[in-house]
């Protein structure tokens, strides 16, 4: 047995979204999933859209208490803009809204919960994409700074860790390039406009809040990063990777962590003419936007090859430089196809950003390991649900976050994805990954055996194996 220790202080917890979990009680405006949901509800699984979902609006005194029960130290969600502003274009909010938030941080806090608020996953208000075309524009990008503002000045006293923006490629592949999210449009120009405005959004919006100069306060922003791996290190399959590197995760990391533009995307860019509309001005607001901290998200590896079949599409997707592949001899999530396991990766990126971003501070801000409601299968004779696959599969991630750490990565935390089973997107409630199952015809929620485990974890800071 091993016993593996984790510096003082260390973040557990768990992350979620105000979008995912909420619901749609007294919600002022629109965002475009419940937009997109009206329009199209059999895109979603079982047609379940984000109008119910887990009711964190009504149940946050009892979730917070659950919170507790599984050891959080720690706790990631969002403010929904189309919830806390009530009118966009004059920035009034909604006094409700304001009361909820209050009241969910207030008891956070009171529970020794640390919040952790994010401000943008996913939900663009639906009146902004259909006036202006969401972060298509940069009339958009100023509103968003706006309500930023807005948030920092009402809850800045509350809330220590600010996160701009959680996995801002992915609107960017969802909404531009691969068709599963709102606009659904493919134009790979577009796409790479609206990335570029996302990252000017959130570069306006950190020079904005250390302008207001909080105390005790920091400001960060949650990326996906997603090493590539190769059949072999035969060169075109290396220079595959480099691509994919270079589109998936450099094209966010290097701007938002080094506040560097990488030269070769910018040549990537011009090559397939998809060079985004930017001034001296704005490059200027995005090489000085400084964060004090990093969110790592990550599931699955991605594994490419050298471009063998001809790109048959006809827009740019970064697959004109590679072919996605599955790896024969890869582990794979028996209860979500396609899902590889490598928690190696965990070191891999740790190391990559000990040695090309500055060491920066950051935490695993998702880690999550998917299963069905099938195969959790039903609550035993006490109640409880028998996930003994993913404490496994933690352990084995945390063993590698571990290793990381002794060869000097500045990690301060680990949030799990999820804390209770929430909705997730088109996905609806197909993907079960919370410490707690939701019972979607009551709203019960069941505890998990993983929870057991997590709460002696994070109470104790360390685990054996
Ligand atoms: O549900 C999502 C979340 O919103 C962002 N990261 C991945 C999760 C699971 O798919």
């Amino acid at each position: 047995m091993t016993k593996y220790t984790f510096p003082d202080n260390f973040k557990w917890g768990a992350a979620a979204s105000g979008i995912q979990t909420e619901g749609n009680t007294n919600k002022a405006n629109d965002n475009i999933w419940d937009l997109w949901h009206k329009q199209a509800p059999e895109r979603f699984y079982r047609g379940i859209g984000s109008d119910l979902v887990t009711d964190t609006y009504n149940r946050y005194q009892e979730d917070v208490a659950l919170m507790k029960q599984v050891g959080f130290n720690s706790f990631r969600t969002s403010i929904q803009w189309s919830r806390l502003i009530k009118d966009f274009e004059t920035g009034e909010v909604c006094q409700d809204a304001v009361a909820f938030y209050h009241a969910y941080l207030d008891e956070m806090i009171a529970n020794g919960v640390e919040p952790m608020m994010n401000l943008y996953h996913f939900d663009m208000p639906a009146e902004l994409q259909q006036k202006y075309g969401g972060f298509e524009s940069k009339k958009v990008v100023d509103l968003y700074v706006d309500y930023a503002v807005t948030a920092f000045k009402l809850f800045g006293n509350k809330v220590k860790y600010w996160i701009t923006f959680n996995e801002p490629i992915v609107p960017v592949e969802g909404g531009y390039l691969y068709d599963f999210h709102y606009p659904c449009k493919k134009d790979g120009k577009l796409a790479v406009q609206v990335g570029y405005n996302i990252i000017l959004a959130h570069a306006k919006a950190v020079h904005a809040f250390h302008q207001l100069a909080l105390a005790d306060t920091q400001i960060g922003v949650v990326l996906n990063l997603t090493p590539s791996y190769t059949r072999d290190d035969r060169a075109a399959d290396q220079q595959a990777a480099w691509y994919a590197d270079l589109l998936f995760n450099r094209s966010f990391l290097d701007p938002m962590v080094k506040n560097e533009i990488p030269q070769e995307l910018c040549e990537l860019f011009a090559e397939q003419n998809i060079t985004p509309e930017t001034t001296s001005e704005e490059l200027e607001c995005i090489t000085s936007a400084k964060i004090q901290f990093l969110g790592v998200n990550y599931y699955v590896p991605r594994r490419v090859k050298a471009r063998e079949a001809e790109y048959e599409l006809d827009h740019f997707t970064p697959e004109v430089y590679f072919e996605n592949y599955i790896n024969p001899n890869g582990r794979f999530n028996p209860y979500r196809d396609n899902n590889e396991i490598l928690p190696t990766a965990i070191y891999d990126i740790a190391m990559n950003v000990r040695d090309n971003y500055g060491n920066i501070p950051w935490f695993l801000a998702e880690i999550g390991i998917a299963m069905d409601e099938e195969s959790e299968g039903k609550p035993d004779e006490n109640g409880i649900i028998d996930d003994s696959f993913r404490t496994e599969l933690m352990k084995e991630h945390l063993i590698q976050l571990h290793r990381a750490i002794e060869d000097g990565a500045n990690c301060f935390g680990v949030h799990q994805w999820t804390f209770i089973d929430n909705w997730s997107w088109t996905n609806s409630f197909k993907r079960r990954y919370g410490f707690y199952r939701l019972d979607l015809a009551t709203g019960d929620r069941i505890a998990k055996k993983h929870g057991v485990w997590f709460k002696e974890l994070a109470l104790s800071n360390c685990f054996e194996d």
